[in-house]
C-alpha cells in the first residue's frame, strides 16, 4: 500500500500569483563525493555549497534506476522504471503520449521549459520551450535540437552554454505565469573533456585513493564480473579516459575520442593537444608500470572529472546569482540534483548502476521559496520518483493516484520532519548484457540494510549492515545470525513489489 498518510499534507494555500517557480538543475554522473557539501569531497564546490546552506541537503537520496535516460523517465512521470516503461537506453524509447508531471504542471498553468541532455529518444512532450542535446551531447561547441525540429551548434563550452540558454529563456519567458525550468547539464558525464579555462587546474593535486580501491570483490559475484573497473585497459581507455595518447597509438575508442576534439576551434585544440602532448610524453618517458598505473589512470581521472565539476560548480552560480538580481530567488524553488551517483574510485571502480551505495544515492539540494522553512539536513529516504508529486503539490495541482513517489512538502514545509515517513526504497536495474556489464537486479534499502537480487545469467542474493559495513565490503546473505533480518527484508521487499505493481514479467 502507498504511504497514505504522506497526503495528508495539503500544500500551503498560496494565490496564483504567488506560486512558485520552480527551477531543476539535474547534472549527469555529478555525485555527492565530489560536492563539499556533503562534507568528504577533495574539491570545493561554494555554489552548490551555497544552495545547501541557504536551504536543505538530503542525506539518504536515492535513485530508481541509476542509468540516465531511466531516471530521467522517473522524474517525469514519478513511476517507477516497469511502470514508465524506460528501463534501458540501449532500448529504450520514452512513450511521450503518457501521463507525465510536465504536463499536468502546464495543466496547472505553469509554462515549461527543458534545456540540455533530454536522452528519451522520443521527441519531448509536456514542454512549452525545449532546446536540447542529441542523445548524450558533445562537451565542445555542442550541437542542439530546438523545439521546432531545427538543429545547430552553439559556441562555447557545453555547461557555460546550457547556462547561457537556461538564463535566456527566463529572461524572455511569459512573465505572468509561474514557471517550471529544467537545466540538465551534460557535466560531469564520460568522458570528462574540461573547459580550456580550466584545463590545467587540479593538476598539482593528488587525489587520496577510496579505502576499498583495491576491492577483491570476493564474496560478490556481479561484482567479480563487471566491466568498470580503473584497473582494466578494456574498461577505462588510456586514450578515451585519460588522454594519453602518442602518435600511432590507437584502441577501440580512439576514434570516438579524436572526433569529440576535434569540434574545438583551432586556437582551443591547439591549446588543448599541447596540454595533454605534454602530459603524454611525460607518461611515454617512464611508463608506469601494475597497481603504479592503475594509480597513475585514477589520478587523470579524478583531475579530469574535477575540471569538469568546477566549471558545472561556476555555472549554478551565475543561474543562481541570475535569478537573485532578477529579484526571484526568494520565489523560486532551486533543486539540484543528479541523474545518479557514480564510482570515484570506490570498489576500484568508475560508472554506476549498481545498487551499492555511491551510485544509489545521488545528490539532492535544495532552496526552498517564501513561506517554506526547513533549513539543514534531512536524513529521510527520498528518491527520484518523489520530484513529480511534490512539483505538483507546490503548484496547489492535484497529484494522480497512479503517480509512485510521496511529494516531499511534508519535509521541507514545517521546521521538522513528520513522524512518519518511508521506511524503504525499492530499485531495480535492467541494462544486461550491455556495456560495462552490471547484471541486472532489484532491492530494497532500509534505513540500516540493503538486500539485493541478481537475478538474470547468476541467481545471486547479497546483504549489506550499512551501520557496520558503509562501504559494503561483505556479504552477509546467509550467514548465520542474519536469518530474522533477512526474513524481514525479503518480506519488505515482496511488500513493495506489491506496492509498485511489479509482476514477474518485468523482470
Ligand atoms: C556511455 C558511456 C558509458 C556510460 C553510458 C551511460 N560510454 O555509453 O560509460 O555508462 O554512456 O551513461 S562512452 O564510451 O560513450 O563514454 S548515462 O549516464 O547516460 O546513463
Ligand atoms: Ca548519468
Amino acid at each position: 500500500m502507498r504511504e497514505t498518510s504522506l497526503l495528508l499534507f495539503l500544500p500551503i494555500a498560496v494565490s496564483a500569483q504567488q506560486r512558485p517557480n520552480i527551477v531543476f538543475i539535474m547534472t549527469d554522473d555529478h555525485t555527492a563525493q565530489m560536492l563539499s557539501a556533503y562534507g568528504n569531497s577533495p574539491i570545493q564546490t561554494p555554489n552548490l555549497d551555497r544552495i545547501a546552506e541557504e536551504g536543505v541537503l538530503f542525506r539518504n537520496s536515492f535513485v530508481a534506476n541509476s542509468l540516465s535516460g531511466p531516471s530521467r523517465a522517473c522524474l517525469m512521470t514519478g513511476k517507477h522504471s516497469h511502470k514508465n516503461g524506460f528501463t534501458n537506453n540501449e532500448h529504450g524509447i520514452f512513450d511521450g503520449s503518457q501521463q507525465t508531471m510536465p504536463k499536468l504542471m502546464q495543466q496547472a498553468g505553469y509554462q515549461t521549459a527543458l534545456i540540455g541532455k533530454w536522452h528519451l529518444v522520443s521527441k519531448p512532450t509536456g514542454f512549452d520551450y525545449y532546446d536540447i542535446l542529441p542523445g548524450q551531447g558533445s562537451y565542445y561547441n555542442p550541437t542542439f535540437i530546438h523545439d521546432d525540429g531545427a538543429e545547430s551548434r552553439s559556441k562555447g563550452y557545453c555547461t557555460d552554454v546550457i547556462t547561457d540558454k537556461a538564463i535566456d529563456w527566463i529572461g524572455n519567458r511569459d512573465k505572468s505565469r509561474p514557471f517550471l525550468l529544467f537545466v540538465h547539464h551534460k557535466a560531469c558525464h564520460r568522458d570528462w573533456l574540461p573547459p580550456m579555462k580550466y584545463l590545467r587546474e587540479y593538476e598539482d593535486v593528488t587525489f587520496p585513493l577510496p579505502s576499498n580501491f583495491w576491492d577483491c570483490w570476493c564474496d560478490r559475484l556481479a561484482a567479480q564480473q563487471q566491466e568498470m573497473s580503473i584497473a582494466s585497459p578494456h574498461d577505462m581507455d588510456i586514450v578515451y579516459d585519460n588522454k594519453i595518447y602518442s602518435k600511432g597509438d590507437s584502441t577501440r575508442l580512439t576514434a570516438s575520442y579524436l572526433s569529440m576534439i576535434d569540434r574545438l576551434d583551432e586556437s582551443d585544440r591547439r591549446e588543448y593537444w599541447a596540454f595533454y602532448d605534454s602530459l603524454s610524453t611525460a607518461f611515454h618517458a617512464n611508463p608506469p608500470t601494475g597497481k603504479d598505473l592503475v594509480e597513475f589512470k585514477f589520478q587523470r581521472y579524478m583531475r579530469d572529472y574535477a575540471k569538469v565539476t568546477k566549471s558545472l560548480d561556476d555555472n549554478v552560480g551565475r543561474l543562481m546569482d541570475y535569478l537573485e538580481q532578477q529579484g526571484l530567488l526568494d520565489n523560486t524553488f532551486v533543486v539540484y540534483t543528479s541523474d545518479q551517483g557514480f564510482y570515484m574510485g570506490e570498489h576500484g571502480w568508475f560508472d554506476k548502476r549498481f545498487m551499492y551505495e555511491e551510485s544509489l544515492n545521488t545528490p539532492l539540494l535544495m532552496r526552498l521559496p517564501r513561506g517554506y522553512e526547513r533549513r539543514g539536513e534531512i536524513d529521510e529516504m527520498v528518491q527520484n520518483i518523489d520530484h513529480a508529486p511534490t512539483f505538483l503539490q507546490m503548484a496547489g495541482a492535484d497529484v494522480p493516484v497512479d503517480i509512485q513517489g510521496v511529494s516531499l512538502l511534508p519535509l521541507i514545509q514545517g521546521k521538522k520532519s513528520p513522524r512518519k515517513w518511508r521506511d524503504a526504497i525499492y530499485y531495480h536495474f535492467y541494462e544486461y548484457p550491455a556495456e560495462h556489464m552490471v547484471k541486472r537486479h532489484y532491492g530494497v534499502r532500509t534505513k540500516r540494510y540493503k538486500l539485493i537480487h541478481f537475478y538474470n545469467d547468476i541467481d545471486a542474493w547479497e546483504l549489506y549492515d550499512l551501520k557496520k559495513d558503509p562501504m559494503e565490503m561483505h556479504n552477509i546473505y546467509g550467514r548465520p545470525g542474519t536469518e530474522r533480518i533477512t526474513e524481514k527484508l525479503m518480506d519488505r521487499l515482496q511488500r513493495l513489489q506489491e506496492e509498485y505493481d511489479v509482476r514477474e514479467t518485468d523482470r
